[in-house]
């Protein structure tokens, strides 16, 4: 990073729930310290902050949010930390985001009614709080098949962790993905499907192969904005 324009990326690790993506970003993190790279590393929903709380609290089922309601709480934990994303990658530390506004569409979309199966809330709906948000310049996304997630042990007890809704889930990041495109134009946000099922060591360094170049060269230009 050489001169004024040059600024750290701002990268975001999406992906499944059992897909491996928390140990996967505490690697990369850690990797990355090894090599004398200080990062800024982020989880969404953060949950210590008072939105974050409630979100933590309609998750663990120990409060009944309406799905809107909660939708917007997703969007807004992340404007909390906006501010603070744009300022850390200027000052040229990189940031990595575990979850970002892709989760809160693919999670939101993917509800449905549960009398006849229809879509809860529309995915336009869904996308609209989060545009504006500062645009990732690389999306991982930790891509694993439902039968994977099963052999991994299979999910959790918290909300959305159940079979039906991981596989809308799944098809609504497919979606996302897809409307992202390829991203390798310069100034657009490059989305980059991993094969999570794979073993964690070679999962590893497909991403440190992906992330050390863009961190080590930075990227020249501000950041831009999701969707706009
Ligand atoms: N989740 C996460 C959403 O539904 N919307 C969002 O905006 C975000 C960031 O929260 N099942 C869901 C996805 C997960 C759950 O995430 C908690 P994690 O990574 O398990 O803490």
């Amino acid at each position: 990073m050489s001169n004024s324009t040059w600024r750290a990326p701002f990268i975001v690790i999406e992906g499944l729930d059992r897909s491996g993506k928390t140990t996967q970003t505490a690697n990369l993190y850690s990797r990355l310290q090894d090599e004398g790279i200080q990062t800024s590393l982020h989880k969404f929903p953060d949950r210590t902050t008072a939105i974050g709380q409630m979100i933590n609290a309609y998750l663990c089922s120990t409060s009944e949010l309406d799905d809107r309601a909660v939708h917007l709480l997703f969007s807004a934990n992340r404007w909390e930390l906006a501010s603070t994303i744009e300022k850390t990658v200027s000052a040229r530390t990189p940031v990595i985001c575990d979850r970002y506004a892709f989760s809160g569409i693919a999670f939101s979309a993917a509800k449905v009614h549960s009398g006849n199966g229809q879509p809860l809330l529309p995915f336009e709906w869904c996308r609209a709080p989060d545009v504006g948000l500062p645009a990732p310049d690389l999306v991982l996304f930790f891509d694993i098949t439902p039968e994977q997630a099963k052999a991994r042990g299979g999910y959790g007890d918290e909300r959305y962790e159940k079979e039906e809704m991981q596989v809308r889930v799944r098809e609504m990041y497919r979606r996302i993905g897809e409307e992202m495109g390829a991203g390798d134009a310069p100034g657009k946000t490059k989305w980059v499907v991993i094969d999570a099922g794979r073993e964690r060591e070679v999962v590893q360094e497909e991403v440190w192969n992906l992330v050390s170049p863009l961190v080590k060269r930075g990227i020249e230009g501000p950041l831009r904005r999701l969707w706009v």
